[in-house]
């Protein structure tokens, strides 16, 4: 078996360093991590090529737990080729199958943040003060649709304690050339009471349509609930969670305390513990629209976007690389 290549260990690194992030971003990599295992594959068989991208996608699986975009692109890839690779004994041709397939991963993404883009663009009017949450793609492709259609809005910018995406959202705001105010997260509910509508993304959606994002997205739902604001959810449909049809729950990663105190500082502390979830769930009671590349659907339609993605989703389909584990493993 060729061992997992360098470069897509350092893609698994960099998503759980968290230097790539993002659930769309997250899942474009790890596809990314596959297409390099494919290309650098060693294997004279069909059989072992896929070994070799299942040991891959084992490496970059796990790597944030909370991102269903990332298991979802993984299967993506994986199913496809492993279809593939029953109609050849060529594994030049597979090889070329695995390019084209992760290109057509990485484009259908790219695709669906535009589709997104002037879906949700629609529903931003001249004079609105919109809220935005931590650091999504496609929230902000929303925004910057709408700005290059000439649309004049205000965008609050909360800094997401504790690292601070915000920042990067308002860097991508200023750069657009739109008008962005950053506030802390403890003035989101005061704040909230002058805005219109809040645009946040998603790192995976559940078959109720329960909207996982960054922490802290269900107060900034509850905020916009009582101050009876419109709240959107932008999603490409590969965020919505599978596994969530067999009723199982979507895992909350909880990242280091040192992200939230000095590990000096938490030492010197006899009492004191840190947590530190990186994620929440927001109900569908507190959402008014998912807008996703094929058009805005009510959270309980999440139901009907999953059917019409994976069918009524079996348990073997869960995670196919596992089924590639070699026997001596
Ligand atoms: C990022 C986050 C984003 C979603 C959607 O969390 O919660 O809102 O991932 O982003 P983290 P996008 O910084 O922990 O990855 O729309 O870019 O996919």
């Amino acid at each position: 078996m060729t061992p997992v290549p360098a470069k897509t260990l350092q893609i698994a690194e960099e998503i759980r360093s968290m230097r790539t992030r993002g659930a769309g971003r997250i899942a474009c990599a790890a596809v990314q991590g596959l297409m390099i295992a494919a290309e650098e594959s060693r294997a004279s068989t069909p059989e072992q090529l896929l070994e070799d991208v299942a040991q891959a996608a084992r490496a970059l699986h796990n790597t944030r737990p909370s991102a269903v975009s990332l298991p979802n692109g993984l299967r993506y890839f994986f199913t496809r080729l492993e279809a593939k690779a029953k109609e050849t004994t060529d594994t030049a041709t597979i090889r070329q199958h695995a390019r084209d397939i992760g290109q057509g991963f990485i484009t259908m993404s790219n695709n669906a943040v535009k589709a997104i883009g002037q879906i949700g663009s629609r529903f931003i009017d001249d004079g609105d003060v919109i809220f935005t949450y931590c650091n999504s793609a496609t929230a902000v492709e929303i925004l910057i649709t709408a700005h290059q259609m000439g649309k004049q809005f205000s965008v609050y910018v909360p800094e997401t304690r504790p690292k601070y995406q915000g920042h990067i959202s308002a860097t991508w705001l200023d750069d657009a050339g739109i008008a962005c105010c950053l506030i802390t997260d403890n003035a989101i509910r005061y704040l909230m009471g002058h805005a219109d509508k809040v645009f946040v993304g998603a790192d995976a959606i559940a078959a109720n349509g329960a909207v996982l994002n960054k922490i802290g997205t269900s107060m900034v739902a509850l905020a916009a609930n009582e101050a009876r604001l419109d709240f959107f959810v932008a999603a490409e449909s590969y965020k919505f969670s599978p596994l969530t049809m067999l009723g199982e729950l979507i895992q909350i990663e909880e990242r280091e305390a040192s992200e939230v105190v000095p590990t000096d500082q938490l030492a010197s502390w006899k009492h004191v513990t840190v947590r530190n979830p990186a994620f929440d769930l927001t109900p569908p009671e507190y959402i008014d629209a998912i807008i996703t590349e094929q058009g805005q659907i009510p959270p309980q339609g999440a139901i009907s976007i999953l059917y019409e993605q994976y069918g009524w989703f079996t348990s073997e389909l869960a995670l196919p690389w596992e089924s590639h584990v070699p026997a001596s493993s």
